[in-house]
């Protein structure tokens, strides 16, 4: 009996660890429908087996379909996840005849097959199939009495299959290490950490069980909101199907139609979150080490900076500034003085961003008599039973950094007021930001999560275990942390940065990539990356530039500042036992190229950050892949080596050494090399020249990039906007500059200035005309400038009708140079008509 059991467990093992040995066709299928019922917002079916599954109309393009197994659905339907619950009654009606039953909206049609019960959505308008099952939904009956052994509180193996279509691509998933196209992977969910990563290791840090769907064009999105270990298979062995499903919970997913690629992302933030806008500083350029320590070398690695002309804005603080590895400690040897020191980099433009883990050091009482640990994070901890425990009532004792530590129980509302509130012991000193590392939960007892499963969790009472909580422990603790930021300092925009996730941690925390290696594999990786997880909901993105683990070199650096410098998160940071690699550790010729580019960076952060504004409201990413902006394009479906920075700038980077020139592919439309301003046609591949010092880039006409001034740190200087004009084949151009206070949320309250700029050409001249602005944010008085690409020298320049003048000096007119044509007028908050004409 027992060695059955343990040949049992060990089959289960081997299972669990390969999602491709998920055989669906031991599972039973659900249905047929025999009855259904009518609610406001959907119908309820109930099947022969006691199945049932519910469909709900949230709005036009979005139908959630929720399904329960051989019972009833709990009234319990609790997500960690979704940020919009009421949604304004939609528009459907519903038909049926003996064989279907159709839920009709003004974009979808949902038809339910009722036997075999297949869900079937088609394009309203057209018909057009979009998403079909490719069999019934599915259980595993046999799965459950072995979970009884592995996991009692583990539920069922749940499972939907699609159908896989010819020309089907698969984009999404959140974090995970793998090329652009997810069609024919597979891939599983279950936060891990794991140092080191290259392509194809699976799972990593994050679950963000979202995907889209394209094929000729038309989108569609899947968010399988499950926080058991899921898997997903992209047709990894098969050619007719896909299918998705985890080890418990209910089959629940939203279905999103597009057919654009952009609404459906920007519907998955309207119903898991909208990122809030960071301070704007976070988009300065940050420097990290494990570890900077003592303080006086903190400072060194800023008077570098500064004395190299670098710009900086962050440094961050890594484990060993900690007391032992006390979380809401200092090591009083290290850093004696934080606020000093703080205040000291304040002075020259820059903040300090510390580590919290999760482990919580477990000590024992300092003295026999006393209750005290000498620790007080743990004494409250301890006394207010905040901390994880396993089902028998002992505390979970995992191993981390500071040795035997304890988790909080980030399920719990209290413990995670009491976790934001400790937060008071960073922002007292000042510092600025804060940074969650090993909420996977990491545990080197065990990093796959087993010596964890008898833990329970509180999960709104609900009582459950690891398997449940596992991949949202990172996604609570966030929001624990970000919740305590704004009690502490309402008046400031929180920012935390977190290693693992679940989706909706948008809403909490930007994130970063973990322990990459510093190769070309690794540099190659994060472009895919990037552009995967703007598509899954996260938009503010990072790696440590050059790479964690192993030695970087010049090369390697310069091209990996050619990728990060226009990435949300630039931060360099390196492991503990490497070589360093701060942008001048190999020299000045490298140093002068990163130079350059971290230069460039600031000087388009009104682009950067207006940009991201957009991520904000549209749910739309910064940095993104061509096929978000060209998804009737078929060449851009599997395009991994570029990328753009929301509509307007394409960027293709070099990611192999000793490579001076590359193919790029500009999609349809009009182009302009950044570098040279040589007007390219689309649709087409080119091959540029990419001598180290330059990374290809092409900005697409029709766009004006707004530029700022050089700067050393964000705020250094009055932001006076210079807007460089990039016409289309009809002569116009179009954008939208925004700014607020960079610092307060008071954006959410309409300060922010919102200033439209479009330009019009006709024979006689060109036009150039600014809105009064949006919003009631006001810069103060400043000049704003614009420039035009032109051969001649000689113009006709009017303001509102009034003639303008040559500029003398740096006073309001209009020059030529090298550039072109730039005319500087006063920015007086007032809408205003710049007409150009050429005198010949
Ligand atoms: O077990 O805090 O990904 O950025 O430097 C390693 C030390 C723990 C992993 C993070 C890395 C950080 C390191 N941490």
């Amino acid at each position: 009996m027992k060695l059955k059991l343990l040949i049992a467990f060990f089959c289960l093992l081997i299972l669990s660890a390969n999602g491709e040995a998920q055989d669906l066709n031991r599972l039973v299928k659900i249905g047929p429908a025999i009855a259904f019922s009518k609610q406001p917002d959907g119908i309820t079916i109930n099947c022969s087996d006691g199945s049932q599954v519910q469909l709900k109309v949230l709005s036009a393009d979005l139908v959630r379909v929720r399904t329960s197994f051989a019972r009833n659905l709990e009234a319990n339907d609790h997500s960690w996840a979704i940020a919009k619950e009421a949604w304004p009654p939609a528009q459907w009606t519903i038909s049926e005849s003996p064989t279907a039953i159709t839920l009709k909206t003004d974009e979808l049609t949902v038809n339910i097959n009722r036997t075999p019960l297949l869900i079937e959505f088609r394009d309203a308008k057209t018909g057009e199939v979009i998403n079909v099952d490719q069999q019934p939904m599915m259980y595993d009956r046999e799965r459950t009495l072995n979970n009884m052994m592995f996991d009692p509180a583990a539920g069922t193996f749940v499972a939907a299959a699609k159908k896989l279509g010819l020309n089907e691509h698969f984009y999404g998933l959140g974090e995970k290490a793998a090329k652009l196209d997810k069609r024919r992977g597979s891939f599983v969910n279950w936060n891990s950490d794991t140092p080191g990563y290259s392509e194809g290791k699976d799972p990593i840090y994050q679950t963000i069980p979202f995907y889209i769907g394209l094929e000729r064009g038309r989108c569609y999105g899947i968010f399988f909101d499950n926080s058991y270990r899921s898997y997903f298979n992209f047709g990894f062995n098969s050619q007719e199907r896909i299918w998705f499903g985890a080890e418990g919970g209910e089959l629940n997913y939203y279905f999103f139609y597009g057919p654009s690629m952009k609404k459906v992302v920007s519907r998955y933030a309207d119903l898991t979150g909208h990122m809030p806008l960071p301070p704007m500083w976070t988009l300065g350029n940050q420097q990290s080490r494990w570890s900077y320590y003592p303080d006086a070398l903190v400072e060194q690695v800023v008077a570098e900076y500064r004395r190299r002309d670098l710009p900086l804005d962050a440094i961050h603080l890594d484990i060993d500034y900690m007391d032992g590895y006390r979380v809401f400690t200092w090591n009083k040897d290290r850093f004696p003085d934080p606020k000093g020191l703080i205040d000291r980099l304040a002075k020259q433009g820059v903040k300090v961003v510390t580590i919290v883990d999760p482990g919580v050091k477990y000590q024992t009482a300092q003295t026999a008599s006393s209750s005290s640990t000498g620790y007080y994070v743990l004494d409250q901890g301890l006394e207010k039973n905040y901390f994880q425990r396993r089902r028998n009532g002992d505390l979970f004792i995992p191993r981390v950094w500071p040795g035997e530590s304890v988790f909080v129980d980030y399920t719990n509302s209290d413990a995670r007021r009491w976790w934001g509130d400790l937060h008071r012991a960073y922002t007292d000193q000042g510092v600025a930001g804060i940074w969650n590392d090993m909420n996977e939960p990491a545990d080197f007892v065990d990093q796959s999560g087993k010596n964890q499963l008898d833990v329970v969790s509180y999960d709104e009472g609900a009582r459950t275990t690891h398997a449940k909580n596992r991949n949202v422990f990172a996604l609570l603790m966030a929001k624990a942390t970000y919740e305590g930021l704004q009690r502490l300092q309402p008046d400031k925009r929180p920012y935390v940065i977190t290693r693992a996730a679940y989706a909706g941690v948008q809403r909490y925390s930007t994130m970063w990539t973990g322990d990459t290696n510093s190769n070309w594999e690794g540099l190659a990786l994060s472009v895919s990356m990037f552009s995967t997880l703007g598509l899954s909901g996260e938009p503010f993105v990072g790696a440590d530039v050059g790479g964690f683990m192993g030695r970087a070199n010049g090369e390697l650096l310069a091209r990996a500042y050619q990728v990060s410098f226009l990435a949300p998160f630039c931060r360099n940071h390196k492991t503990i036992d490497s070589y360093d690699q701060e942008p001048w550790r190999f020299g000045k010729y490298y140093e002068d190229i990163i130079r350059k580019y971290l230069k460039l960076r600031y000087r388009l952060l009104p682009f950067l950050y207006t940009t991201l504004e957009d991520s904000h409201r549209t749910g739309l990413p910064l940095f993104r892949p061509l096929v978000l902006n060209y998804p009737d394009d078929e060449s851009t479906y599997n395009l991994d080596d570029e990328f753009m920075i929301g509509d307007d700038l394409l960027v293709a980077p070099v990611l192999k050494p000793d490579v001076v020139r590359r193919l790029v592919y500009l999609p349809k439309g009009v182009w302009y090399d950044y570098w040279t301003r040589e007007k390219l046609q689309g649709e087409q591949m080119i091959e540029v020249k990419a001598p180290l010092d330059t990374v290809p880039m092409f900005v697409r006409g029709g766009a004006i990039l707004p530029f700022g001034p050089d700067m050393k740190y964000v705020g250094e200087k009055t932001l006076e906007p210079e807007f460089v004009i990039y016409p289309d084949e009809k002569g116009t151009a179009q954008t939208k500059l925004y700014e607020d206070d960079g610092i307060s949320p008071a954006y959410l309250n309409g300060a922010f200035r919102r200033t439209s700029v479009s330009v019009a050409t006709d024979r006689q001249q060109v036009s150039i005309r600014i809105s009064a602005p949006e919003g009631s944010y006001r810069p103060g008085s400043r000049t704003m400038s614009f420039v035009l690409r032109s051969g001649t020298n000689n113009f006709r320049v009017s303001v509102d009708g009034r003639p303008l003048d040559r500029a003398v000096a740096n006073q309001p007119g209009w020059s030529t140079g090298p550039s072109g044509l730039t005319i500087r007028t006063i920015d007086d908050g007032q809408a205003h008509l710049i007409q150009i004409g050429q005198l010949h």
